[in-house]
């Protein structure tokens, strides 16, 4: 299908989503949502890919929720319609792991995207913030649950009350970000991250990243029982067999996802 705001390529088994409002700083409006929803849950039903990528320009990964399109709302429309109630659903739902490359601004819904992904490297350009305090609203997209989980309760509490940006250097100090690299680096790096994904038994990135994950929904007992459930049954796979052999002989694994 043929987007409108965001621009898919698929190169390598990497699904390159590229939001692209380019006169509204990526503002994620209903249509753009929409598209980006669709773009991830095809990524991640097509085969050919296994490794997804969000970026959005130079100057912004994206300033938040549409302001024009929220402005004259009202409780009744917003909560009637569930605005963007299952927005980042895909997302949240994909199996498949899903690297948020930021340059410039990440604010708002643009910061809550870029938590919503698995990891997020970001240019030197990059400032991440959560403002909707000084719209007269929170953030709703999760960001007061993903940002107090990411970075703790004091700096989460600080950037939501006050609305205060926080630069790529400070988001790595406090673990918002994987890694920080010069802006000109910053697609060829996150490729590059892609890419090394992708080389992967899919069979254990899926695992990977599962278990990860659970570590924010279950106590630190079931998260750990969890992960040697997962750990155990990937023996029962080629690619563990492949992967250790290949070790063993000094030579690259030869994964078949099987
Ligand atoms: N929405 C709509 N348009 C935006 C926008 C946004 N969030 N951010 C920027 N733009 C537009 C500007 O209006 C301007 O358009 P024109 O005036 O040229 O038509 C154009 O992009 C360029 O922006 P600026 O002229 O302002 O550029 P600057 O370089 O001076 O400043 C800026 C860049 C990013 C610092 C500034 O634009 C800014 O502060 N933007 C707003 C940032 C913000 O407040 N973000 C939070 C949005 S609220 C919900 C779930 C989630 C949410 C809501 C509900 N439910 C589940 C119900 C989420 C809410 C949010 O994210």
């Amino acid at each position: 299908m043929a987007f409108k705001s965001i621009i898919v390529e698929i190169e390598d088994h990497v699904a390159l989503i590229r939001l692209n409002r380019p006169d509204a700083m990526n503002a994620l409006n209903s249509a753009l949502l929409g598209e980006l929803g669709q773009a991830v849950r095809e990524a991640d039903q097509n085969e050919k890919v296994r490794c997804i990528v969000i970026t959005g320009s130079e100057k912004a990964f994206a300033a938040g929720a549409d302001i024009k399109e929220m402005a004259e709302k009202s409780f009744v429309d917003v909560y009637s319609d569930n605005l963007f109630g299952d927005s980042f659903t895909p997302l949240e739902q994909c199996r498949k792991p899903i690297i948020a490359a930021v340059a410039g601004y990440a604010l708002g819904g643009g910061c809550e995207l870029a938590m919503v992904c698995d990891f997020i490297i970001a240019a030197d350009t990059a400032k991440f913030g959560q403002p909707e305090i000084n719209l007269g609203v929170i953030a709703g997209l999760g960001g007061t649950q993903r940002l107090t989980r990411l970075v703790g309760k004091s700096k989460s509490m600080e950037m939501h009350l006050t609305g205060r940006f926080m630069d790529a250097e400070e988001a790595e100090r406090a673990g918002l970000v994987s890694r920080v690299v010069p802006a000109k680096k910053l697609m060829e790096t996150a490729m590059a991250a892609a890419q090394k994904i992708t080389e992967k038994s899919q069979l254990s990135v899926v695992a990977c990243k599962e278990a990860v994950n659970r570590s924010y929904e279950t106590t630190l007992a079931e998260g750990i029982l969890h992960e040697r459930r997962l750990f155990q049954s990937l023996f029962a796979t080629n690619d563990q067999s492949e992967g250790m052999a290949a070790f063993l002989e000094k030579r690259e694994a030869q994964f078949r996802d099987r």
